[in-house]
């Protein structure tokens, strides 16, 4: 994929739904008593091997057009033994939160994703989900492929190693299935949406501060679930319409879930002209995002704030390289062992446009400002890497390539529609 520099993006779109969302509707509704209905799901890769992995448990899954997709539920004990190992693709949240699910089922089964996944850390979800008493192991007990094998759980008390909402998740998720409450500790708040959509479930989650409790119910209730548009997908649009000049872009119905909203605070921080309207809340809280182009300057990025705004760095990484003065973003080494390496990746391709940047042992340093020129952009087979430097590839002068782009269906298939859309013109 080619992009020019950009004189200018315009104009208002929908970005798709949102992906942890949209797993967790699959997920959930395939554990519940009666049909879920589900509008804006996001038909990314990711959230297509969830529904893959379920309908291999026996769950009968409907994609319709439009995005909607309709779960028949089959009970917390109505899965199936899968004929086959299932499949992961690339996704995390995948691999991640149905382990926490197989932990409490009758069947033994066998789950491995791409090659990215089997790099990932499972020894995470391996650790709390043993001291429940699952029966689950992996190779060298860290990675995929991972075996699981009937056993009994009890709930347990476990302060997570990292703020990590899939793990969270998955240690929640098991203990649907245990023979008491169960309790999660978080270092600092992550993604709240597995906690707010059991509650919607009728399961019974107490939340006071980071200690979050789950009590093991009879049944989940199916409910319908709207999925908001993925604030992760609009950060895209959001860094974009900041740094090329003379843009205003609007983005509807953008989920702003206090847990998920952090690149909106930060890029207000570092002076972009950003304002949310038409707020409202429909199971998770969205509202219509307009920016327009601005001066930035550099900010510091850590503590707390980084599980509000993982997923984002890489784009933030490109407004700091727009910025003027010094941008340093600390506490995130956990963007090491996503997709791909992505501090490194950051790095990397942002010295290749000719930033000032340095990778840091838990994120990098950049010094803003200078002149960017468009180069041919590796993306690691990360699709956020693709979507970040198409981002950067807009406010560099000339033009530049994108390798691999199609990875961006992951998470947002028609990413490069969107930005023809706006006038950012990729070939
Ligand atoms: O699913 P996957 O591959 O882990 O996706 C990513 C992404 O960039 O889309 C991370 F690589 O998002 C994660 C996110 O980083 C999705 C997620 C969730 O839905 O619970 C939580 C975050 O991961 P973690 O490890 O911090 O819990």
């Amino acid at each position: 994929m080619k992009i020019h520099s950009s004189t200018g993006l315009h104009g208002c779109v929908t970005v798709p739904g949102d992906k942890s969302v949209s797993h967790r509707s699959v997920m959930l509704g395939a554990l519940a008593d009666g049909v879920t209905h589900v509008t804006g799901f996001l038909m990314g890769e990711d959230c297509l091997s969830t529904i893959d992995c379920f309908r291999k448990m026996g769950v009968a899954i409907e994609v319709g057009v439009d995005h909607d997709v309709t779960v028949h539920g089959v009970g917390l004990h109505g899965l199936r033994e899968p004929s086959e190992r299932l499949y992961t693709g690339n996704s995390g949240t995948t691999t991640r939160l149905i382990s926490g699910i197989l932990a409490g089922q009758a069947f033994p089964v066998s789950l491995t994703g791409d090659a990215s996944i089997e790099k990932r850390p499972m020894g995470r979800v391996i650790t709390p989900l043993r001291q429940m008493g699952a029966d689950i192991t992996g190779v060298d007990d860290k990675f995929c492929p991972l075996s699981i094998r009937p056993s009994r759980l009890h709930g347990i008390e476990y302060t997570l190693p990292v703020a990590s909402a899939q793990l969270k998740s998955a240690i929640l998720l098991a203990g649907l299935y245990a023979d008491g409450p169960t309790t999660v500790i978080e270092p600092a708040p992550s993604r709240d949406h597995t906690e707010r959509m059991l509650r919607q479930l009728g399961c019974r989650v107490e939340a006071e501060g980071c200690r979050i409790t789950v009590y093991p119910p009879e049944k989940l209730t199916a409910s319908d679930v709207a999925v908001p548009a993925d604030i992760s997908s609009a950060a895209f649009f959001l860094v974009a319409g900041a740094i090329v000049p003379n843009s205003e872009v609007t983005i509807r119905s953008v989920g702003v879930n206090p847990t998920r909203d952090g690149v909106i605070e930060v890029l207000q921080n570092m002076g972009a002209d950003i304002t949310l309207f038409n707020r409202r809340d429909d199971g998770e809280p969205v509202c219509d995002v307009t920016v327009r182009s601005s001066r930035l300057h550099g900010v510091e990025i850590g503590g707390a704030l980084i599980p509000r705004l993982i997923d984002e760095l890489p784009v933030l990484a490109v407004a700091a390289a727009f910025a003027e003065g010094e941008t340093i973003i600390r506490d995130a080494a956990e963007l090491k062992v996503k997709e791909s390496n992505r501090i490194l990746a950051m790095v990397t391709e942002l010295t290749r446009a000719g930033a000032d940047v340095t990778e840091t042992a838990d994120g990098m340093i950049i010094r803003g400002g200078k002149p960017l020129r468009g180069a041919s952009f590796e993306t690691y087979n990360d699709h956020r890497i693709a979507m970040s430097m198409a981002v950067c590839a807009l406010a560099c002068a000339g033009e530049s390539e994108i390798q691999n782009d199609a990875v961006v269906a992951i998470s947002y298939p028609d990413f490069f529609d969107t930005l023809r859309q706006l006038g950012g013109e990729p070939v």
